[in-house]
């Protein structure tokens, strides 16, 4: 199903010049009533009558997120108080969150957007979401309601936590789908088997993950665990939260990104260089309707690329593949780039382990090392010692061969890493702890 028509199969000429028209009206806004940006536009001698085509965009500044932690909490902010109806802050883990603001409209677009995604994940008004991402400060919670609630979805808004008293919900209540981070999926699935319910024989059907990395093979093991269509969404605190992108159910392959909200471009890390698609860089994102909180060229750290081939779905929307990770999560080890997901990947494919990991990186004398802490599954821990050594000894090799550096493997037992409740932590960096 195709949640807005007219938007989403709109032919690209049309998008493209809807698209300039709301960049002209957009950058003259920023101008006017945001102090960071007038500035930084006239550092760069750029003004609003400069954008004449959307390629113009690279003309604007680059707004980063320690710039919004600088102008904490309002100073982005484009319209005064009284038109904000709702605030929601990034999950800052050390110091001041990003604190970004919504007016009425900035909520109902929010919600269209978020209800186009689950139209794309195949669900229909009358369809039941239980939606465990968290309800709060965090976007993931409310963005899923007000998407389910505008596309005629019933909502559960059981947000995270409790995993036992979720699994009896699934169970009673009988949902179509559901909605949280896929590690905290995982965690679900174990309970309920723990329990002795079957997911996949309850009405469950589709699966909307985000908020974190994940890998195809994820996908396989939440899709055969759950007997679902398991779909990728993306978002940010910083653009609105969950429903920038999504897979849509046709494809499962790249994310359409709603074009008529935002203008996305992947640009070389380093040079900030706009990369055609197919090259892999870090997402920038403009917002083009956002009224309250309006951003010109975020810098995600989002890695990624575009992919501009039209899409059996039928919609015109560009599409960003599955995100490899963050810049900021990119591990250097020895010289080589090492992303969690791409240790995901070799897991995974190992079928007598969990899909339960977590990855510590310590310093011994100039020399970064990296170990994996995985668990077994219950048939190969009862197995003994030597074959769970003989699987480490295997995972090793396998990462060795794909990744290109040595990993330390240390397989646990059952329960042995933390669960998620939300966005798992996949790395434990003790180098920081040091000095
Ligand atoms: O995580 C919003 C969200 C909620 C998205 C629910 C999807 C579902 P933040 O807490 O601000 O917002 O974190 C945003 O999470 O920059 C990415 O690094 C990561 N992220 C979000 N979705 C994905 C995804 C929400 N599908 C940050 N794949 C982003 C990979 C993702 N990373």
């Amino acid at each position: 199903m195709i949640f807005d028509i007219d938007n989403e199969t709109r032919p690209r000429e049309d998008l493209k010049a809807l698209q300039l028209r709301r960049l002209q009206h957009l950058v003259a806004r920023c101008y006017e009533t945001v102090k960071f940006y007038r500035e930084a536009m006239d550092e760069l001698e750029v003004k609003p009558h400069h954008i004449k085509t959307l390629a113009d965009v690279k003309l604007l500044p680059f707004t980063k997120k320690e710039q919004l932690r600088d102008n904490y909490p309002y100073g982005m902010f484009a319209v005064p108080p009284d038109q904000v109806i709702r605030l929601q802050a990034s999950s800052g883990t050390s110091g001041k969150p990003v604190v970004i603001g919504h007016t009425r409209r900035d909520i109902a677009n929010w919600g269209e957007m978020a209800a186009r995604c689950l139209a794309a994940s195949g669900l229909h008004p009358g369809d039941r979401l239980h939606n465990a991402y968290g309800y709060g400060l965090f976007t993931g919670g409310p963005g899923l309601n007000g998407g389910a609630e505008t596309l005629g979805m019933t909502v559960v808004p059981v947000s995270s936590g409790q995993t036992q008293r979720q699994v009896m919900l699934l169970n009673d209540l009988e949902p179509t789908a559901i909605s949280c981070t896929p590690s905290y999926a995982l965690n679900i699935c174990e309970e309920a088997e723990k329990l002795n319910i079957d997911i996949r024989k309850l009405p469950l059907r589709v699966g909307i993950f985000g908020a974190e990395p994940w890998t195809e093979e994820m996908r396989y093991e939440l899709e055969s665990r759950m007997g679902i269509d398991a779909l990728d969404i993306y978002g940010l605190t910083e653009l609105q939260g969950p429903g920038v992108a999504i897979e849509c159910l046709v494809g499962k392959k790249g994310l359409h990104v709603w074009e008529d909200h935002f203008i996305v471009e992947c640009v070389d890390v380093d040079t900030g260089e706009p990369l055609p698609p197919g090259e892999r860089g870090e997402l920038v994102f403009t917002t083009l309707t956002r009224e309250a909180f309006p951003l010109l060229r975020f810098r995600t750290r989002d890695l990624s690329m575009l992919d501009d081939k039209p899409c059996k779905c039928g919609r015109t929307h560009v599409k960003v593949h599955r995100m490899t990770g963050r810049s900021d999560d990119m591990l250097i080890i020895r010289g080589v780039n090492v992303f969690p997901t791409q240790v995901e990947a070799i897991l995974m494919r190992t079928e007598t382990l969990s899909p339960f990991y977590q990855l510590e990186v310590f310093r011994e004398g100039h020399l970064d090392t990296l170990r994996v802490n995985v668990e077994a599954s219950p048939p190969l821990y009862a197995k003994g010692q030597e074959f769970m050594d003989r699987t480490a000894a295997k995972v090793k090799k396998d990462l060795k061969d794909f990744i290109g550096i040595g990993i330390e493997v240390k397989i646990h037992p059952t329960g042995a890493v933390e669960r998620s409740m939300g966005k798992a932590v996949r790395v434990i960096d003790h180098r920081k702890e040091k000095k």
